[in-house]
């Protein structure tokens, strides 16, 4: 099922002109209207005439997070705030907030493309979904409620935590699909599980999911404890939030949105494009927005893209889910190592509970990390043969999945923190 299906099935050829005008009008309302942009261009002795095809693409300037922050608050926005009716920002937990704006015209955008994503999803009006993602300044909330709105679907507007009350709500009010972080999507399972909730007395059909980092092991778990089709679902605020990309029920890679966003993926040391179906680092262009339009925002999240046509019918290119960001890339004796990559290895051993944190120190003038893990009762509190066998097991794999050696701990069920939004997966002891 699609929601807009000229769109979301339109021909490549259809696309690349669309995107081509797009691109063009952008150009010219950030070189009119954003002294940043102005200047940039200047710089580079370029003029939005000079992009005539989606090949010049690379002549333009990149934009970073930093550039975000030197313009705080609204030195990027390309209206006056008189027309701009949102703002969303940043938690700024890892330096100064971010600020983001829209106009009329981009909630109305941003709805119909989340709207996209959850149609993917399978979700229709006739579904009730819960939407246990923060609402506030972060864009999860908000984007996909109006999203729901659109699609016609009843909307139970949660918000993220009162995990009870979650379940409660889920219960009574017959929630057919869940819209929430994976990490807490799995939460929200465990305390199911522990209350004795029998899963099949519930309504629950889909689960979307995104935000954060996941893997296809998690996928499966999740999918397995609460009984329902989990997608995964891409965005970032300096973009749009949620809706940029979002997998249909194929389940095998996300749809890019590329009639409103022009992907690019990039080697982040040369800023090269990388050969096609590389990893690299996800680079993209807003093509319709008007009060925070982007020109080649480097996201830091990587990932690679698709070539193959989706049996589903769209011909929106699709990534594969992004294994992280480069700001969470460890280099573990010279391996590259994703949390992804060790959550993937660890929900793949039997009795290893799918919690676990990796705790960052630095041994002299090399990074090493260890994994802790958390493990059934019976495991824990068996002798300690088992729990030998148990470590050197981790060990093991991880060395053959990964190349690296790590350091495990077994800790108790329950013993690691949970998160009721994105989870922090990384303890870094560098620093303190
Ligand atoms: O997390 C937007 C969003 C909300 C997307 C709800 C999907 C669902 P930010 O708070 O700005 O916005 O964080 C954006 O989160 O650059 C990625 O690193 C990460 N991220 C978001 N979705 C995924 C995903 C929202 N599906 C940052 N897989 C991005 C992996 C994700 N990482």
């Amino acid at each position: 099922m699609y929601w807009e299906q000229e769109k979301e099935c339109i021909s490549r050829d259809d696309l690349a002109q669309l995107q081509l005008e797009r691109l063009q009008s952008t150009l010219y309302r950030v070189a009119t209207h954003v002294p940043f942009y102005r200047k940039k261009f200047k710089d580079l002795a370029i003029s939005p005439e000079d992009i005539s095809s989606l090949d010049d693409l690379s002549k333009l300037p990149f934009t970073t997070k930093q550039d975000l922050r030197d313009n705080y608050p609204y030195g990027l926005f390309a209206v006056p705030l008189r027309e701009v009716v949102r703002i969303h920002a940043s938690s700024g937990t890892t330096g100064q907030a971010t600020v983001v704006g829209y106009t009329h015209n981009d909630i109305k955008n941003w709805s119909s493309l989340v709207a996209r994503v959850l149609t993917g999803a399978g979700v229709t009006k006739d579904d009730v979904v819960q939407i246990a993602f923060g609402y506030g300044m972060f864009t999860g909330g908000f984007g996909l409620h109006y999203g729901a709105e659109a699609v016609g679907a009843s909307v139970i507007p949660m918000s993220s935590g009162n995990t009870k009350r979650q379940l409660q709500i889920m219960e009574d009010f017959r929630t057919t699909a869940l819209v929430c972080t994976p990490s807490y999507a799995l939460l929200l399972a465990d305390i199911m599980e522990e209350k004795g909730i029998d899963i099949n007395a519930l309504s629950l059909k889909y689960g979307l999911f995104g935000g954060e980092p996941w893997s296809e092991a998690m996928r499966n778990e999740i999918q397995n404890k609460l009984n329902i089709i989990a997608t995964d679902n891409y965005g970032l605020s300096e973009v749009m939030g949620p809706g940029v990309a979002g997998e249909c029920q194929e389940r095998n890679g996300l749809h890019i949105n590329e009639d409103h966003f022009l992907v690019e993926v990039i080697n982040p040391d040369t800023l090269e494009p990388v050969a096609p179906g590389e990893i690299g680092e996800i680079v993209i262009t807003t093509l319709t927005k008007e009060a925070f339009p982007v020109i080649r925002y480097r996201t830091r999240d990587l990932s690679r893209l698709l070539s193959e046509s989706c049996p589903c019918g769209r011909t929106l290119t699709r990534m594969q889910r992004v294994m992280g960001r480069t700001d969470d890339m460890l280099i573990i004796k010279g391996v590259n190592v994703y949390p992804s990559q060790i959550e993937e290895v660890l929900f793949e051993i039997e009795g290893v509970k799918p919690h676990y944190q990796i705790v960052v120190e630095r041994d002299g003038r090399l990074d090493k990390i260890t994994v802790l893990v958390e493990v059934s009762e019976v495991i824990f509190f068996d002798q300690m043969k088992k729990q030998r066998e148990m470590i050197e097991l981790i060990k093991k794999r991880m060395a053959t999945e990964l190349g690296i050696g790590v350091g495990v701990k077994l800790v108790e069920e329950k013993s690691l923190e949970r998160s009721e939004g994105k989870a922090k997966r990384i303890v870094d002891k560098r620093q303190l």
